[in-house]
C-alpha cells in the first residue's frame, strides 16, 4: 500500500522556472512535481504537492498532514526565516519532516542563514537546485520504509 507525502512549497514559488533562473534554475514547480512523483513511485510513495503564498494555507496542510500524510518535505521559501507558526504545527506532527531549499541559503544574505523550520526537520537540503526535492523524496522513501 503506497504511502503519501506531502511537499509543501511556500510564497513566491508559484513563479519557479518564470523568474530569476540564474538562481532557482528553469524547472517550474509542475517539473518538480513529475520528478518527484516517479522519484517516489521508486519507493512506494505517492506525492502531493503544494503550493501557497499564505501562511496559514502553508499551517493548515501541515495539520491535515497528521492525518493523511506518513511525511512531509517543505520548501518554507521566506517563510523560513521567520515563521514560528509554521514551526509549532510542524511540531505538532510526527512524522519524518525534510527541510528543502533550492539555492544555498548560506552563500546568500545572512537574514537566509537562520531558519525556524530547521529546529523541526531531521533533513536540510540547500543548494541542490530542484533535484534537492528529487534527493529529498528518495530520503523520505528510506525514512519511511527502512528507519528502524
Ligand atoms: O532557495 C530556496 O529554495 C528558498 O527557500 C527560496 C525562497 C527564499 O526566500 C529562501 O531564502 C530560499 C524564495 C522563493 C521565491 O521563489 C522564486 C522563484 C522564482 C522566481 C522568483 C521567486
Amino acid at each position: 500500500m503506497p504511502k503519501t507525502i506531502y511537499i509543501l512549497n511556500g510564497p513566491n514559488l508559484n513563479l519557479l522556472g518564470k523568474r530569476e533562473p540564474e538562481i532557482y534554475g528553469h524547472d517550474t514547480l509542475a517539473d518538480v512535481e513529475a520528478q518527484c512523483a516517479a522519484a517516489g513511485a521508486v519507493v512506494g510513495l505517492v506525492i502531493e504537492m503544494m503550493q501557497s503564498n499564505h501562511e496559514g494555507q502553508i499551517v493548515d496542510w501541515i495539520h491535515t498532514a497528521r492525518d493523511v500524510a506518513a511525511g512531509i518535505i517543505i520548501n518554507p521559501a521566506a517563510l523560513t526565516h521567520y515563521s514560528i507558526a509554521v514551526l509549532d504545527a510542524l511540531n505538532a506532527f510526527d512524522g519524518p519532516v525534510i527541510e528543502v531549499h533550492i539555492s544555498q541559503v548560506h552563500k546568500r544574505e545572512s537574514f537566509r542563514h537562520r531558519s525556524y523550520v530547521s529546529l523541526r526537520a531531521d533533513a536540510v537540503m540547500a543548494g541542490f537546485g530542484v533535484h534537492g526535492y528529487v534527493l529529498a523524496t528518495q530520503h523520505m522513501g528510506h525514512l519511511i520504509n527502512d528507519a528502524p
